[in-house]
Protein backbone atom coordinates (compact mmCIF):
# COMPACT_ATOMS: atom_id res chain seq x y z
CA UNK A 1 0.00 0.00 0.00
CA UNK A 2 1.08 3.52 -0.17
CA UNK A 3 -0.24 6.87 1.55
CA UNK A 4 -0.46 9.98 -0.05
CA UNK A 5 0.08 12.64 2.63
CA UNK A 6 1.12 16.44 3.17
CA UNK A 7 3.09 17.14 6.57
CA UNK A 8 0.54 18.19 9.50
CA UNK A 9 -2.34 17.63 7.11
CA UNK A 10 -5.54 15.65 7.74
CA UNK A 11 -3.64 12.23 6.00
CA UNK A 12 -1.77 11.70 9.50
CA UNK A 13 -5.15 9.91 10.97
CA UNK A 14 -4.43 7.07 8.83
CA UNK A 15 -0.60 7.15 9.09
CA UNK A 16 -1.01 6.91 12.44
CA UNK A 17 -3.36 3.58 12.09
CA UNK A 18 -0.95 2.39 9.41
CA UNK A 19 1.49 2.47 12.30
CA UNK A 20 -0.96 1.50 15.17
CA UNK A 21 -1.77 -2.02 12.92
CA UNK A 22 2.05 -2.76 11.88
CA UNK A 23 0.98 -2.87 8.16
CA UNK A 24 3.47 -2.13 5.34
CA UNK A 25 3.57 0.69 3.30
CA UNK A 26 4.97 3.79 1.53
CA UNK A 27 4.75 6.82 2.57
CA UNK A 28 4.61 8.99 -0.44
CA UNK A 29 5.05 13.07 0.12
CA UNK A 30 2.54 15.47 -1.67
CA UNK A 31 3.25 19.12 -2.59
CA UNK A 32 0.10 20.47 -1.36
CA UNK A 33 1.01 23.68 -3.82
CA UNK A 34 2.54 22.28 -7.01
CA UNK A 35 0.52 18.88 -6.67
CA UNK A 36 3.53 17.07 -7.56
CA UNK A 37 4.57 13.85 -5.31
CA UNK A 38 8.13 12.74 -3.70
CA UNK A 39 8.06 9.85 -6.36
CA UNK A 40 7.98 12.31 -9.40
CA UNK A 41 4.76 12.41 -10.04
CA UNK A 42 1.59 14.30 -10.83
CA UNK A 43 -0.74 13.56 -7.90
CA UNK A 44 -3.72 14.80 -9.80
CA UNK A 45 -3.34 11.48 -11.61
CA UNK A 46 -3.30 9.73 -8.58
CA UNK A 47 -6.26 11.41 -6.72
CA UNK A 48 -8.17 14.33 -9.30
CA UNK A 49 -9.94 15.46 -6.53
CA UNK A 50 -6.28 17.11 -5.90
CA UNK A 51 -6.58 16.30 -1.92
CA UNK A 52 -4.54 14.07 0.88
CA UNK A 53 -5.21 11.66 2.48
CA UNK A 54 -5.07 9.01 -0.78
CA UNK A 55 -4.03 5.72 -0.16
CA UNK A 56 -3.44 3.24 -3.27
CA UNK A 57 -4.01 -0.36 -2.79
CA UNK A 58 -1.61 -3.17 -4.07
CA UNK A 59 -4.31 -4.19 -6.66
CA UNK A 60 -4.23 -0.68 -7.57
CA UNK A 61 -7.46 1.12 -6.39
CA UNK A 62 -7.33 4.38 -4.94
CA UNK A 63 -9.51 5.32 -1.85
CA UNK A 64 -9.98 8.49 -0.94
CA UNK A 65 -11.53 10.28 2.11
CA UNK A 66 -10.75 10.08 5.81
CA UNK A 67 -13.49 8.14 6.98
CA UNK A 68 -13.67 5.30 4.43
CA UNK A 69 -9.82 4.80 4.69
CA UNK A 70 -9.68 4.66 8.43
CA UNK A 71 -12.20 2.34 8.18
CA UNK A 72 -10.81 0.04 5.02
CA UNK A 73 -7.30 0.35 7.38
CA UNK A 74 -9.09 -1.31 10.83
CA UNK A 75 -11.11 -4.19 8.99
CA UNK A 76 -7.96 -5.75 7.36
CA UNK A 77 -7.00 -5.96 11.74
CA UNK A 78 -10.01 -6.53 12.87
CA UNK A 79 -8.06 -8.33 16.01
CA UNK A 80 -6.66 -4.76 16.66
CA UNK A 81 -9.97 -3.43 17.99
CA UNK A 82 -9.48 -0.08 15.94
CA UNK A 83 -13.10 -0.14 14.99
CA UNK A 84 -16.22 -2.22 16.06
CA UNK A 85 -17.10 -4.95 14.05
CA UNK A 86 -18.96 -3.95 10.84
CA UNK A 87 -22.89 -4.32 11.74
CA UNK A 88 -22.43 -4.22 14.90
CA UNK A 89 -24.55 -0.90 16.91
CA UNK A 90 -20.98 -0.08 18.45
CA UNK A 91 -19.81 0.47 15.03
CA UNK A 92 -22.84 2.65 13.93
CA UNK A 93 -21.38 5.32 16.86
CA UNK A 94 -18.36 4.92 15.05
CA UNK A 95 -19.94 6.41 11.91
CA UNK A 96 -21.87 8.81 14.20
CA UNK A 97 -18.21 9.81 15.01
CA UNK A 98 -15.65 9.69 12.05
CA UNK A 99 -18.87 12.02 10.18
CA UNK A 100 -19.03 14.39 13.51
CA UNK A 101 -15.33 14.73 13.38
CA UNK A 102 -15.02 15.00 9.56
CA UNK A 103 -17.95 17.34 8.59
CA UNK A 104 -18.47 19.73 12.26
CA UNK A 105 -14.62 19.99 13.01
CA UNK A 106 -12.73 19.01 9.98
CA UNK A 107 -14.72 20.94 7.72
CA UNK A 108 -15.13 23.49 10.57
CA UNK A 109 -11.45 23.76 10.63
CA UNK A 110 -10.93 24.74 6.57
CA UNK A 111 -12.36 28.08 6.36
CA UNK A 112 -9.96 29.12 9.47
CA UNK A 113 -6.64 28.13 7.12
CA UNK A 114 -8.13 30.60 4.46
CA UNK A 115 -6.33 33.80 3.48
CA UNK A 116 -8.99 35.32 2.01
CA UNK A 117 -11.70 35.28 4.71
CA UNK A 118 -11.89 38.23 6.51
CA UNK A 119 -11.08 38.13 10.21
CA UNK A 120 -14.43 38.88 11.34
CA UNK A 121 -15.95 36.20 9.68
CA UNK A 122 -13.39 33.91 10.82
CA UNK A 123 -14.87 34.70 14.10
CA UNK A 124 -17.55 33.53 13.66
CA UNK A 125 -16.45 29.95 12.07
CA UNK A 126 -14.33 29.60 15.29
CA UNK A 127 -17.37 29.84 17.76
CA UNK A 128 -18.90 27.38 15.56
CA UNK A 129 -15.72 25.34 15.94
CA UNK A 130 -15.56 25.52 19.92
CA UNK A 131 -18.99 24.64 20.21
CA UNK A 132 -17.71 21.40 18.43
CA UNK A 133 -15.03 21.29 20.82
CA UNK A 134 -17.43 21.23 23.64
CA UNK A 135 -19.30 18.37 22.06
CA UNK A 136 -15.70 15.81 22.26
CA UNK A 137 -14.41 17.74 25.33
CA UNK A 138 -17.47 16.51 27.40
CA UNK A 139 -17.48 13.15 25.78
CA UNK A 140 -13.70 13.19 26.67
CA UNK A 141 -14.35 14.27 30.27
CA UNK A 142 -16.45 10.63 30.64
CA UNK A 143 -13.82 8.70 29.24
CA UNK A 144 -10.54 8.39 28.23
CA UNK A 145 -11.14 7.95 24.11
CA UNK A 146 -14.25 8.43 22.19
CA UNK A 147 -15.31 5.06 22.18
CA UNK A 148 -14.31 4.25 25.12
CA UNK A 149 -10.65 2.41 24.48
CA UNK A 150 -8.18 3.51 21.53
CA UNK A 151 -9.39 3.57 18.07
CA UNK A 152 -9.58 5.33 14.69
CA UNK A 153 -12.07 8.18 15.73
CA UNK A 154 -9.58 9.09 18.27
CA UNK A 155 -6.47 9.20 15.47
CA UNK A 156 -8.41 11.40 13.12
CA UNK A 157 -9.67 14.04 16.65
CA UNK A 158 -6.04 13.90 17.29
CA UNK A 159 -4.79 15.25 13.80
CA UNK A 160 -7.30 17.89 13.83
CA UNK A 161 -6.82 18.89 17.50
CA UNK A 162 -3.17 19.56 16.45
CA UNK A 163 -4.39 22.60 14.45
CA UNK A 164 -6.03 24.38 16.91
CA UNK A 165 -2.59 26.83 17.81
CA UNK A 166 -3.16 27.90 14.14
CA UNK A 167 -6.34 29.57 14.59
CA UNK A 168 -5.43 30.53 18.12
CA UNK A 169 -7.50 28.24 19.87
CA UNK A 170 -6.48 27.20 23.19
CA UNK A 171 -7.28 23.66 23.47
CA UNK A 172 -6.41 24.28 27.49
CA UNK A 173 -10.08 26.04 27.58
CA UNK A 174 -11.00 22.02 27.30
CA UNK A 175 -9.11 20.24 29.86
CA UNK A 176 -10.38 16.86 28.79
CA UNK A 177 -9.15 17.54 25.42
CA UNK A 178 -5.37 18.69 26.47
CA UNK A 179 -5.21 15.67 28.41
CA UNK A 180 -6.71 13.58 25.70
CA UNK A 181 -3.46 15.32 23.18
CA UNK A 182 -1.15 14.10 25.82
CA UNK A 183 -2.27 10.51 26.31
CA UNK A 184 -2.90 10.04 22.04
CA UNK A 185 0.64 11.91 21.83
CA UNK A 186 2.93 9.23 23.65
CA UNK A 187 1.50 6.41 21.68
CA UNK A 188 4.51 5.18 20.07
CA UNK A 189 3.11 5.06 16.35
CA UNK A 190 1.54 8.65 17.03
CA UNK A 191 5.18 9.68 17.76
CA UNK A 192 6.70 7.67 15.41
CA UNK A 193 4.15 9.02 12.34
CA UNK A 194 4.74 12.45 13.50
CA UNK A 195 8.35 11.86 13.16
CA UNK A 196 8.26 10.09 9.53
CA UNK A 197 6.09 13.26 8.03
CA UNK A 198 8.96 15.91 9.92
CA UNK A 199 11.71 13.78 8.48
CA UNK A 200 10.26 13.32 4.89
CA UNK A 201 11.78 15.52 1.94
CA UNK A 202 9.65 18.12 0.17
CA UNK A 203 7.93 16.79 -2.89
N1 LIG B 1 -13.04 15.20 2.38
C1 LIG B 1 -11.63 14.95 2.45
C2 LIG B 1 -10.91 16.25 2.74
C3 LIG B 1 -9.40 16.09 2.70
C4 LIG B 1 -8.69 17.40 2.96
O1 LIG B 1 -9.29 18.40 3.44
N2 LIG B 1 -7.39 17.40 2.67
C5 LIG B 1 -6.61 18.61 2.81
C6 LIG B 1 -5.54 18.43 3.91
S1 LIG B 1 -6.27 18.23 5.51
C7 LIG B 1 -5.86 18.88 1.52
O2 LIG B 1 -5.16 18.03 0.99
N3 LIG B 1 -6.03 20.10 0.99
C8 LIG B 1 -5.35 20.53 -0.20
C9 LIG B 1 -6.30 20.89 -1.30
O3 LIG B 1 -7.52 20.78 -1.11
O4 LIG B 1 -5.81 21.28 -2.34
C10 LIG B 1 -11.33 13.90 3.52
O5 LIG B 1 -12.04 13.86 4.53
O6 LIG B 1 -10.40 13.09 3.35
Amino acid sequence: MKLYFAPNACSLSPHIVLRELGLPFDLIRVNSKTKRTSEGGDFLAVNPKGYVAALVLDNGEVLTEGPAILQYLADLKPQSGLAPPSGSWERVRLHETLNFITSEIHAGCSPLFSAEIPDAVKGLFRQKLCKRLDTVGATLSRQDYLLGSFGVADAYLYTVLLWLPRFSIDIDGWPALARFMERVGAREAVKAAVAAEEAAPDA
